[in-house]
């Protein structure tokens, strides 16, 4: 049995070592290996190009290199093999902390405090509001979605979700359908997207979306890049001094040195950073849905292909 795998990760080193450490029983092989991709039985991949795809004609599994999926089904070679995405505790743990950092900076005004240091400004206090007094509304309520909402309510925030299916379980926060997202939106003083990749979800976020929310609010995209429609926030940012975002995905990704998000003031970059995939925890997981077929032939896939993610 073997194992491709296949990523520009800077650290792919790192976690090709994990691999061979973890999975003794298989040979692991880099394209450098030059192999007979037709042997393939597994892959471990992020950004996988569409002709090695092509070639893995009889892989069982594919595994996600992130918890993100339309790396891999939007490859025109894509065809239904069985994908297992990291679905880590760590890595929702530490978007959470990605997520509350944002909030923070918007919260407590950090950014008036760095814009003024640059002009060596002394700004004083500012007036501030207390965590009780701040309604997050999350948008995209899977695995990640949710231990951020559960992690921002533990703080006391006012958490509220937009969400398809039934409420969250295990907590009090409140779920709004798609139909009632008027009134979802005009509640929220802080939105932050952790969106899929999919049809439906194209520019969700766009100026009839921006232009139902506070006028005085932040939006934070940890989801995807395909979901928000930049010309249309950068318009509204252009006309609304009050409303910020932070963002950590983009249509195009790097984010091009000529886009215009760069430079504006009220806007926070990220390079999709908000999420790392443990290495250690992540192979774990792998390793766990690997044995598992190993034993008994079966695998879930993580992906439901009519809902696209
Ligand atoms: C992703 C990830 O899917 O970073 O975007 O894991």
């Amino acid at each position: 049995m073997s194992i491709f795998f296949y990523c520009k990760f800077k650290n792919k080193k790192e976690w090709l070592n994990a691999i061979q450490k973890k999975f003794l029983n298989e040979k692991i092989f880099t394209t450098e290996d030059k192999p007979d991709y037709s042997k393939i039985d597994y892959a471990i991949v992020w950004n996988l190009p569409d002709n090695i795809l092509k070639k893995l004609k009889n892989i069982k599994i594919i595994f996600s290199l992130g918890a993100g999926v339309d790396h891999i089904i939007n490859l025109p070679s894509y065809n239904k093999t069985p994908i297992v995405r990291v679905k880590d505790k760590n890595m929702a743990e530490r978007m959470s902390y990605h997520v509350h950092s944002q909030i923070l900076t918007y919260q407590l005004k950090l950014y008036l405090f760095q814009r003024a240091q640059i002009k060596k400004k002394w700004l004083g206090e500012q007036n501030t509001k207390l965590n009780n007094e701040i309604t997050i509304g999350i948008i995209g309520l899977g695995f990640l979605g949710s231990y951020v909402a559960k992690y921002l309510e533990k703080l006391n925030y006012k958490v509220i979700g937009l969400r398809r299916e039934k409420k969250l379980a295990n907590t009090k926060i409140k779920t709004f359908s798609p139909k009632n997202k008027d009134k979802f939106l005009k509640n929220c003083d802080i939105i932050v997207s952790i969106l899929p990749d999919t049809e439906e979800t194209k520019n969700f976020i766009n100026k009839k979306f921006l232009n139902l929310m506070k006028k005085k609010s932040f939006l934070i995209n940890i989801g995807r890049g395909s979901t928000l429609n930049e010309d249309d926030l950068l318009e509204y940012l252009n006309k609304n001094k009050n409303f910020f975002a932070s963002l950590d995905v983009f249509k195009k990704e790097p984010l091009p040195k000529n886009n215009k998000l760069w430079k504006h003031k009220n806007v926070i970059i990220t390079p999709h950073a908000a999420a790392l995939t443990d290495i250690e925890s992540s192979i774990e997981l792998m390793f766990k849905s690997y044995t598992k077929y190993k034993n008994n032939g079966k695998i879930k896939s993580d992906v439901n292909l009519i809902k696209g993610y």
